[in-house]
């Protein structure tokens, strides 16, 4: 049988931020290899699927993942072994099996999302297919519009914003390779007026400029004279999605937009400020405006906003059909953040991303803020066809790797490729 599973081992590697992750490496029976690496988030949702580190503070700070390695090699390798590596649902309720706990904790989130993105990579090389068509099918054509962050504040940078990520969203572009060049030229062009008017233009943990501006709104001014400079038309060739990861600043039941000190608000009076926004600015989408236990709030907000704008839900769903379920039946939102290693599977990701489908919300492939070189996401937005990547700014390779890799998708499928807007116009 060639494509049964052989062995499955992982080595510790490093992300973005030079924290140790892990890469799985699957071999089969016949020599096929395939291997994939895990990213790792810093503004995590509460209820995420647990990332198993060493704690040992020799090494690496307590972060190192030499047990989850282990783990992959010592405890799921064996299990594994002999499995059809096509058998991607099967291999991964075996790991969910294993590990027997509720949120991965026994042998790690990461150790089983690895495995799990590494045999679906293996799989599509044995079937000789890419890995979006293996994961998506003849019908996988629709090209992402990419959400690029480029403005970074909260856990991401330590500047003045409260606010994690301010993003431009290409989505009146023609192709995605037009729609990379609006980004990059928007960024560019924003570079050159921080510059002009004294701000810094180094960069966050996602590669988007992290300045000192005096107020959270200055960054939306800064990306609508951006957009203008470059000659583009503000809404409807670039517009602005937002991600400001309130769980961050939600203490006692309320929001304190400390760094800007701009002071303490409600959750009603969060859900203001972006409405007044959503009158100035081109938003089209707007990320965990709330905290990821303000259920009434994000309830409140969406009756509110979610005719307007695409309200997502990152923290507070996790990629988790049970929260998904609560937040349909509540109508907490309208879109969901999906991410692999929030709930450590691609089956159970699939799974969310139906449910989501099923119930006409959007839903949104990201990043996380550690990456790695790996464009597993790029292939994986491709196969599940919802039209939207959040994969970071244009600078920083282990973000313009998920690019590089949609420049190439976009290319292979050629006249079949499909880049339309998820968005109102
Ligand atoms: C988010 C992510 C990705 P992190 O909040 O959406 O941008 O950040 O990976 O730090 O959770
Ligand atoms: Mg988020």
């Amino acid at each position: 049988m060639p494509d049964n599973i052989r062995s499955i081992s992982a080595m510790e590697i490093l992300d973005s931020r030079g924290n140790p992750t892990l890469r799985v490496w699957v071999t089969l029976d016949d020599g096929t290899i395939g291997s994939a690496s895990v990213p790792s988030g810093a503004s995590t949702g509460r209820f995420e699927a647990h990332e198993l580190r060493d704690g040992d503070k020799s090494r690496y700070g307590g972060k190192g993942v030499l047990t989850a390695a282990r783990n992959v090699s010592d405890v799921i390798s064996p299990r594994l072994r002999g499995l059809d590596v096509s058998h991607q649902a099967e291999i991964d309720r075996a790991m969910i099996e294993l590990d027997g706990t509720p949120n991965k904790s026994r042998l790690g989130a990461n150790a089983i999302v690895g495995v799990s993105m590494a045999v679906a990579r293996t799989a599509a090389i044995a079937a000789g297919q890419p890995l979006y068509r293996w994961l998506g099918g003849e019908t996988a054509c629709r090209l992402p519009v990419p959400m690029m962050n480029v403005i970074n504040g909260g856990s991401h940078a330590d500047n003045s914003l409260d606010f994690q990520e301010y993003m431009i969203v290409p989505h009146g572009a023609p192709s995605f390779a037009e729609a990379l060049r609006y980004g990059v030229e928007t960024f560019q062009a924003l570079k050159a007026i921080l510059k002009a008017r004294g701000f810094r233009t180094a960069v966050g943990d996602e590669g988007g400029f992290a300045p000192d501006l005096d107020s959270n709104e200055a960054a939306c001014a800064l990306i609508v004279a951006a957009i203008r400079a470059t000659g583009l038309r503000p809404g409807t060739d670039v517009a602005i999605a937002l991600d400001p990861a309130a769980s961050a600043f939600e203490i006692d039941g309320g929001y304190d937009l400390k760094r800007t000190k701009a002071g303490r608000k409600t959750s009603s009076e969060m859900t203001a400020l972006y409405a007044g926004w959503l009158d100035s600015y081109p938003i089209v989408s707007l990320e965990d405006g709330l905290g990821d236990d303000d259920w009434a709030g994000f309830q409140a907000h969406t009756a509110a906003l979610g005719n307007r704008v695409q309200i997502v839900g990152d923290d507070i769903f996790v990629t988790n059909t049970q929260f998904i379920t609560r937040g349909i039946q509540e109508h907490s939102a309208n879109a969901a953040l999906i991410k692999l290693n929030q709930i450590g599977t691609v089956s159970e990701t699939i799974e969310a991303i139906d449910m989501c489908r099923t119930a006409g919300w959007n839903y949104v492939i990201s990043h996380r803020s550690g990456e790695t070189e790996d464009p597993f996401i790029a292939d994986f937005t491709v196969a599940m066809g919802g039209g939207q990547i959040k994969t970071g700014s244009l600078c920083r390779s282990e973000r313009i790797a998920k690019y590089n890799r949609l420049l190439e998708i976009e290319r292979e499928l050629g006249l079949r490729g499909v880049f339309s807007s998820p968005f109102f116009k």
